[in-house]
């Protein structure tokens, strides 16, 4: 049994202890998270994605200290990136600068192990990051690898997503083609201080003159879509990403990136898309967890030689997908 309430006292020892067992998925943790549940909802939740070296650690450390030193925060921070230096792989200068943030009290660095499904992983972090709002973290910041659609899910848990770009790396305007320019608040431009950077935000400034505004997933007619902000608001501010410099290495354009943020917050606040984006989240995660369960339900239900049988016939073409499901939902199958 987890002792929820140490949690809530912000005991550390048990925090740890919980975090792994959320990770695993245990019966302790599942139980943890019911009680722990009512005491979230109240972390500032912020997504750190893009390409792979383009500087997302090293932001990530200097926004975590920012908050810390300056405002005063708890900052949690969830990494789900192999190749984190979180995870030990760090170069010298990130661990100095780790070394401002080791031993306070007010700081949790957690790497996500990346074992297991992509699916199940969106899923555990959402966890991870539910057991440090309940914990009173102020700020829990979550580091992802912008590559495929599942860690594009794993931003999508962000109240505010923040995309890192950095000059001279070739395909990154690829990367912002794949899909990632639509979840960002913020584009960051970090490295700064290397050639070409004027023409990296040159490139992402006519990409965002181009691309629609687009809003965070809605249901509409039992679909999840995105839909344009013009036509959901049509006479509210509409939020237009921003683009800000920063040099992670020496913490240049951290303070304005901050109050960016802030910025962030206050538009997502007074027009309701805080609450909106809350409510569409969790009901993409109960629509998850009902199909999962339907289906384990299901599958518990029809035997095995059935079900396999029925494959079978779908292997050799006798019979559609839709058909089959059709018969077994029915229970007609023979
Ligand atoms: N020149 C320069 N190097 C940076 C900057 N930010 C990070 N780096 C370096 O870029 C490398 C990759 O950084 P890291 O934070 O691990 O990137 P990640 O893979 O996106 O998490 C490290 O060697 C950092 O020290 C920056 O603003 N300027
Ligand atoms: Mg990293």
């Amino acid at each position: 049994m987890t002792d929820f309430q140490a949690i809530l006292d912000g005991n550390r020892l048990a925090l740890s202890r919980l975090l792994t067992q959320v990770e695993n998925d245990s019966p302790e943790s599942r139980a943890a998270l019911v009680e722990l549940f009512p005491h979230t909802g109240k972390a500032h939740l912020i997504g750190v994605t893009g390409s792979p070296g383009t500087g997302k650690s090293s932001l990530v450390n200097q926004l975590a200290l920012h908050y810390r030193k300056l405002e005063n925060k708890r900052v949690a921070v969830v990494a789900v990136d192999p190749s984190s230096p979180f995870t030990g792989g760090a170069v010298l200068g990130d661990r100095v600068r780790m070394r401002d943030l080791a031993g306070d009290p007010g700081v949790f660095i957690r790497s996500m192990a990346t074992r297991g499904s992509l699916g199940g992983l969106a899923q555990s972090t959402a966890n991870v990051v539910r057991v440090f709002d309940a914990a009173g973290y102020d700020i829990v910041i979550i580091e992802t690898v912008g590559a495929g659609q599942s860690e594009v899910d794993i931003a999508r848990l962000a109240h505010t997503t923040l995309v890192v770009e950095a000059p001279g790396l070739g395909d990154d305007i690829q990367a912002i083609k794949a899909g990632i320019l639509e979840i960002a608040d913020i584009l960051v431009v970090n490295k700064a201080d290397r050639p070409g950077v004027e023409m990296t935000e040159k490139a992402l400034k006519s990409m965002l003159e181009l691309a629609h505004p687009v809003q965070r997933r809605f249901k509409h007619h039992g679909t999840y879509m995105d839909v344009p902000v013009y036509e959901t608001q049509p006479q509210t501010q509409v939020w237009i990403p921003l683009i800000q410099r920063t040099i992670s290495t020496d913490g240049a354009g951290i303070p304005e990136l901050v109050q960016s943020i802030g910025r962030h917050v206050a538009y997502l606040t007074q027009s309701g898309d805080w609450t909106l984006r809350e409510r569409t989240r969790l009901e993409v995660e109960l629509d998850g967890l009902i199909r999962e369960e339907l289906v384990a339900r299901f599958r518990r239900n029809v035997p095995v030689e059935q079900y396999e049988s029925v494959l079978e016939k779908i292997v050799q073409r006798k019979m559609s997908p839709g058909e089959a499901v059709k018969l077994l939902m029915d229970g007609r199958f023979k």
